[in-house]
């Protein structure tokens, strides 16, 4: 460390002012949201897992004491916590009582491993994890040893069986009065997704967090008689907040928590338990897709189906329109913040084609060229936005890149460039069309991985594919097409074929794959989306260099 005192970056008075007087920032803090709830709707189930439910007024109850027990073994306001939960009730109440400490939530996806969450602790700072004893064969205390080893951890507290760790059920203990935090505070650290690099601190306040869930909540029309299945980890800002779990707990509704989204696990749980609505990533859209044509069941009770996280390509979106009830919603959004979706009452062609528009009037949208230039409407250009929930800048841990990558990152004046290449249509919906990096520069032609991907999707010996760029001593790049097959018969997957296939739908020559890989599976982030670049280090060894 250098020594150099990193300010944070974050909204300048005047704009702040602006948005609390036009009522995004209403000064509540996030804890107050299941406290309001609970008065509502007392003895409404507020979540459930397995064989376990919570109703709202025993959530409420359980938080304050939880809140108490933390605040007993040390943990104060602006505390980091690192917490690294599954999909279990338990996550509902470490949530609220850390919300209600004041206390910021780091939050660790599950397949998060020793790397990243030495990372996290080390970055934050963060004297308390709060992890499970064992989840999908892993088991969490060995991780906690080592990081109490190699980091400043203090306390580590287990669900289930916690060997010499702090047990969870040990700690609740009498509510005791709590300060309140103040709403444009921190509220919690969300993590960059980490497709292309390692993931950044994004810190998010109770004001502008509680914003974008009240506005999703009211888009996605939840209700207190919304039921939501979290099949993605909960704790990713498009299940926690589009409008996720949080939306649902604003609503007074009904959270059904599943260990994964594994479709014979998720359909038995939107039978039973009337689920209204769910979110799901791609490629769990397509093994649910081709289940369901395998063993069509009766889903009827689902209103929405929400798709986000990676583009979903139009014939994918087309196929879910005829095989899934209810609304199909695109939901293109990021941690950072800007969030867009379709809307339920949108035209077929918007939902197909477009990945939705912005959730505020107040978040602002520039679509730009290399040199910052504005582009004209349906144009492909960089995204870049700053809004009422959009960060200003990553969280200061003392890294000395830190203003060098704020500096990458976001404009002089405030706008976040989301790294996404996008279409802006005439009526004010994005079309993603890529990252800057998701790109194939062949000897000077660029080439649109999801555009090609795009045609090969309709192809019926095709379940899923990806293409990535291989590096060429001629050309730069050529183009590798990676191709998960829908069924053992790979023969029409050939390069001549896939070719002849292309060209028919009247593709540019130099967009056709130069090479075909067939796989069984594409590597994933740790959230769940094809991973591009552990793709491109897969195929960079199966591929001799030339
Ligand atoms: P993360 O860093 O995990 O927050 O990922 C945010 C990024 O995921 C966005 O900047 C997009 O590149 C991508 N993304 C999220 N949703 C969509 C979507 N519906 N379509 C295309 N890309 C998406
Ligand atoms: O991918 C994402 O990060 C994402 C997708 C949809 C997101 O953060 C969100 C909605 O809020």
């Amino acid at each position: 460390m250098s020594g150099t005192a990193h300010k944070a970056q974050t909204w300048p008075e005047d704009i702040a002012a602006r948005y609390r007087r036009e009522g995004y920032w209403k000064g509540i803090p996030l804890g107050q949201l299941l406290r309001d709830s609970a008065a509502l709707y007392p003895d409404q189930v507020a979540v459930i897992d397995g064989d376990r439910r919570w109703t709202y007024q025993q959530l409420d109850n359980t938080a304050d004491a939880l809140a108490a027990g933390l605040y007993e073994l040390g943990i104060r306001a602006n505390d980091k916590v690192v917490v690294q939960l599954p999909n279990v009730g338990e996550l509902a109440q470490v949530i609220f009582a850390l919300f209600r400490l004041g206390a910021v939530p780091v939050f660790a996806l599950p397949a998060h491993r020793a790397c990243e969450l030495e990372n996290f602790c080390k970055q934050t700072q963060a004297k308390t994890y709060i992890t499970i004893d064992r989840f999908g064969g892993f088991d969490y205390r060995a991780l906690a040893r080592y990081l109490k080893n190699v980091t400043a951890l203090q306390r580590v507290v287990i669900v289930g069986e916690a060997e010499e760790f702090i047990p969870f059920e040990e700690i609740k203990t009498t509510p005791i009065p709590l300060a309140t935090p103040a709403a444009h505070q921190l509220a919690l650290l969300q993590l960059s997704g980490g497709t292309t690099s390692i993931p950044k601190l994004i810190p998010r306040t109770h004001d502008d967090y509680f914003y974008s869930v009240r506005a999703s909540a009211e888009i996605c029309e939840l209700s207190n008689h919304s039921v939501y299945l979290a099949v993605l980890p909960a704790v990713h800002n498009f299940p926690l907040s589009s409008p996720g779990v949080l939306g649902t707990w604003y609503a007074g509704g009904t959270v059904v928590l599943a260990a994964n989204g594994a479709p014979e696990t998720a359909f038995a749980l939107i039978a039973k338990h009337q689920v209204t609505i769910t979110a799901l990533v791609p490629p769990l859209a397509l093994a649910w897709l081709s289940a369901m044509r395998h063993n069509p069941l009766d889903l009827s009770s689902l209103a929405v189906v929400q798709v986000g996280g990676a583009k979903l390509s139009a014939e994918v979106a087309k196929q879910m329109l005829t095989v899934f009830p209810g609304h199909l919603q695109q939901v293109f959004g990021m941690a950072e913040g800007l969030v867009n979706y379709t809307r339920l009452n949108d035209p077929q062609e918007i939902v197909i084609h477009t990945q939705g528009r912005p959730i505020s009037p107040a978040d602002e949208i520039r679509v730009v060229d290399e040199e910052d230039n504005d582009v004209e409407t349906n144009q492909l250009g960089q995204l870049l936005t700053r809004g009422p929930y959009t960060i200003r800048g990553y969280f200061p841990c003392g890294d000395d890149n830190l203003d060098r990558q704020n500096a990458r990152n976001f404009t002089a004046d405030g706008f976040y460039r989301t790294g996404d290449l996008v279409r802006l249509t005439e009526q004010g919906y994005l079309i993603v069309e890529g990252r800057c990096k998701d790109q194939i520069n062949r000897g000077g032609e660029k080439i649109s991985a999801e555009e090609v991907e795009n045609h090969l999707l309709a192809h019926p010996a095709v379940h899923d594919v990806a293409m990535v760029g291989i590096s060429d001593p001629y050309l730069g790049e050529r183009n590798c097409v990676c191709v998960i097959p829908a069924t053992g018969d790979t023969v029409q997957l050939r390069l001549p074929s896939l070719r002849a296939f292309l060209r028919d739908r009247g593709l540019a020559e130099y967009k056709l794959p130069d090479r075909v890989e067939i796989l069984e599976t594409f590597p994933k982030t740790s959230f769940g989306k094809v991973s591009k670049k552990a793709l491109r280090e897969l195929i960079a060894d199966l591929v001799p260099q030339t």
